[in-house]
């Protein structure tokens, strides 16, 4: 599949789990009659060898992306890499977490292992694993809810399996918001829900990096044990300063992301 193609399925993959995403994009190429250009597409996954970072970075890979930065989440128990594509700089930049399942229970560790080896295993090899979705049977509320003990990650991964879980909107690339902090009151007055966890803007000039985002949407889950509401993905804002050398800054701040993780907690949603 070309780029081209890929980016699309996954941004219709995306945008038809999260309904905010679709409504702001179109809110924003009406109010600037211009196109939304993506700063970064986020991924996440198990750092399972059939399923880690090395595995979903693959057919970035073969587009020509290089891997870039490294980041350590210790409380949230997760490790992250960025690829950026040199050849192409209109191309959003790809952020990929995984889960160090390792750290956690025997009881999550073997929860994750099971969910795995019930797929298809030749999926695992698929170079487009990350449009499959979740590619396990119907979820158990009592396996998601003893994952969420541990990591709302891991429940997370557990309902949506493989997607993008936000695209990030290039503030820089806007034309009618001259700052984020514009750009948060535009999508408040439109009754979209910020994250505040951190602060609704994470990062500062001096960081070179501003970020917020609006929460998950919620979806209506078929679990075994009936029909639950669950997170699905959500949209972010990103803004870039220049460096000392005069470029964008190109890289992530991993305490900022640590707070832009909680987007999809669902104890951050209203009740
Ligand atoms: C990734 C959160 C981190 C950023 O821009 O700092 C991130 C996630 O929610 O999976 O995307
Ligand atoms: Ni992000």
């Amino acid at each position: 599949m070309n780029s081209t193609l890929f980016f699309s399925a996954l941004w219709e993959q995306y945008a038809n789990k999260t309904p905010s995403a679709y409504k702001v994009k179109s809110l924003l190429e009406r109010e600037n009659e211009t196109t939304v250009y993506n700063d970064h597409i986020a991924i996440r996954t198990f750092d399972d060898p059939r399923t880690n970072i090395e595995v979903i970075a693959k057919p970035f890979l073969s587009m020509g992306y290089t891997e870039m930065g490294e980041y350590h989440f210790e409380a949230k128990k997760l490790y992250a890499k960025h690829y950026e594509n040199p050849e192409d700089s209109d191309a959003p930049k790809i952020f990929i977490s995984q889960l160090l399942t390792s750290q956690f229970s025997e009881e999550l560790q073997s929860n994750v292992k099971n969910i795995l080896d019930a797929c298809e295993q030749t999926v695992f090899d698929k170079d487009d694993l990350i449009l499959k979705g979740r590619i396990w049977e119907t979820p158990s509320y009592e396996i998601y809810q003893s994952l969420q003990e541990e990591s709302e990650y891991a429940a997370w991964m557990y309902v949506n399996g493989f997607c993008s879980n936000h695209f990030t909107v290039d503030v820089n690339k806007l034309t009618n918001f001259e700052n984020l902090h514009l750009l948060n009151e535009f999508l408040k007055d439109n009754g979209f829900t910020m994250n505040t966890s951190g602060g609704e803007i994470k990062g500062t000039p001096e960081q070179f990096l501003e970020q917020s985002s609006i929460l998950a949407d919620k979806i209506e889950m078929e679990f075994v044990e009936g029909i639950r509401e669950v997170t699905s993905c959500y949209y972010e804002f990103a803004f870039r300063y220049k460096q000392d050398n005069g470029k964008l800054f190109t890289g992530f701040i991993a305490n900022s992301a640590d707070k832009i993780f909680e987007s999809t907690d669902m104890k951050l949603q209203k009740v």
